[in-house]
């Protein structure tokens, strides 16, 4: 453990110990890692997640930190032990997520809450006292990639229950219950995940950028202004199955081919009409999903973002409007089973500051720039004043096995989260 206590004018400067921040983004990114393709998949409550939350509670525990995990399944982990979430009185909340989607990266979500372990270590460590507790925390099932409810976890600190479906099941039809209780969490008592108003004095989330505007820009921190909305519908689509090879063309009611339109549909909106940033069908589950079988049904998502409610309502009237067409087209029914949103949401001026003032302290290059990616923050945003802090990734590539960052870019992201919580909590009367 190697910290450089620096005097600095009414207060501490600590600094991480950058070895172990890197050392445990490596072990953790072993877990659910795929041996030949080296992918990460952790999907949200699944055993490799398990095992991954496992490894972040033993560290912290090895650390002389509390972790414990809520009903919703989220792990956060305390200078002191509490049973209750507002025990320590207003927090500075610092965190992400620790699942994944399918073979995507290791530095997704897991890079900021290793961070938040290792700033929360580096403060209780070095005895720092400071006017607000900091807390760090892992929220479950960001991603929504096996139990499609992205932002779980968070939702639930920020009170938003009512979003979330009673009996949650993942894409098979698999209930919920079962395997968040294996997390620690408890469907039934779910409210009290929940943080009242007030228990939050800021939230910081440090993510590795998953873009290429750190990189083109050559900076190496992004203050984030603002985080996309979006919108994903869940359509079971339903038609005849039949014989591949006896079934006349006239008069198929081919649930394929109609998914096929919505993709290009989606595709559509967000390209030639430009109605909102982006558009993506990323899961198509025919069935039966047979060579010589017509498809029956299909179930689909279609994801809509953009910064700007009013385009993303007029792309998604739009969307409905075609499904109507090619359901008539194709003389298939085309429902919408499911849909989850997420409000475009704005940080706080005052953290954006303390982000830039620590950057510009460390003598590292930054830039504003909003959050193509949903992410944690946009709901505790509804707790509290929220800051989010890049680091650049190479190749602007996530979501994929190639997702990586340069070390020395993960130890400067980490940094500068740890000022901006010393810079936060010592100017907490503003916040
Ligand atoms: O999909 C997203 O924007 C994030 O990775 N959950
Ligand atoms: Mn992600
Ligand atoms: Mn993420």
């Amino acid at each position: 453990m190697s910290h450089t206590v620096v005097e600095r004018a009414g207060s501490l400067a600590l600094d991480i110990d950058a070895e172990r921040l890197l050392r445990r983004i490596r072990e953790l990114g072993r877990i659910g890692a795929d041996p030949v393709g080296g992918g990460i998949t952790r999907t949200g409550f699944s055993a490799a997640d398990r095992e991954a939350r496992a490894y972040l509670m033993d560290e912290a525990r090895a650390a002389g930190l509390f972790p414990a995990v809520d009903a919703a399944g989220n792990i956060v982990v305390r200078r002191r032990p509490t049973d209750r979430p507002t025990a320590d009185g207003p927090v500075v909340m610092m965190g992400s997520h620790l699942d994944t989607v399918v073979d995507g990266g290791r530095l997704d979500g897991a890079y900021g809450v290793l961070a938040a372990l290792e700033v929360l270590q580096t403060v209780v460590e070095s005895g720092a006292r400071l006017r607000r507790d900091c807390v760090a925390v892992a929220f479950a099932n960001e991603e929504g990639a096996l139990f499609p409810q992205p932002f779980w976890g968070s939702m639930a600190v920020a009170g938003r229950i009512e979003n979330l479906p009673r009996e949650p099941r993942d894409h098979q039809g698999r209930p919920l219950r079962e395997a968040l209780r294996l997390a620690g969490g408890d469907l039934d008592a779910l409210g009290s995940a929940c943080w009242p108003k007030g228990s939050v004095s800021a939230y910081l989330e440090l993510h590795v950028e998953q873009g290429p505007v750190l990189e083109r820009g050559g900076s190496r921190i992004g203050v984030v202004d603002a985080i996309t909305g979006r919108i994903v519908l869940t359509l079971e689509i339903r038609g005849r199955a039949g014989h591949s090879g006896t079934t006349p063309m006239e008069g198929r009611r081919d649930a394929l081919c109609a998914a096929a339109r919505v993709v290009l549909a989606a595709e559509h909106i967000a390209g030639r009409r430009d109605l909102c940033r982006v558009a993506t069908v990323g899961r198509l589950d025919p069935y039966p999903n047979t060579p010589n079988t017509i498809a029956g049904a299909v179930r689909t998502t279609v994801d809509l973002r953009d910064t700007d409610v009013w385009r993303m309502a007029d792309a998604e009237a739009a969307l409905r409007a075609m499904l109507d067409d090619i359901a008539a087209a194709t003389g298939t029914e085309i429902e919408v089973v499911a849909e989850t949103r997420s409000d475009p949401v704005s940080t706080d001026a005052r953290l954006r500051e303390a982000i830039a003032l620590s950057a510009d302290e460390l003598a590292l290059p930054y830039e504003e720039l909003p959050s193509g990616a949903g992410h944690d923050a946009q709901f505790v945003a509804g707790l509290a004043p929220i800051g989010m802090i890049f680091v650049p990734s190479i190749g602007g590539v996530s979501h994929v096995p190639q997702e990586d960052t340069a070390a020395e870019d993960l130890v400067a992201g980490a940094r500068v989260l740890l000022r901006t919580v010393l810079r936060t909590t010592e100017r907490e009367e503003q916040l």
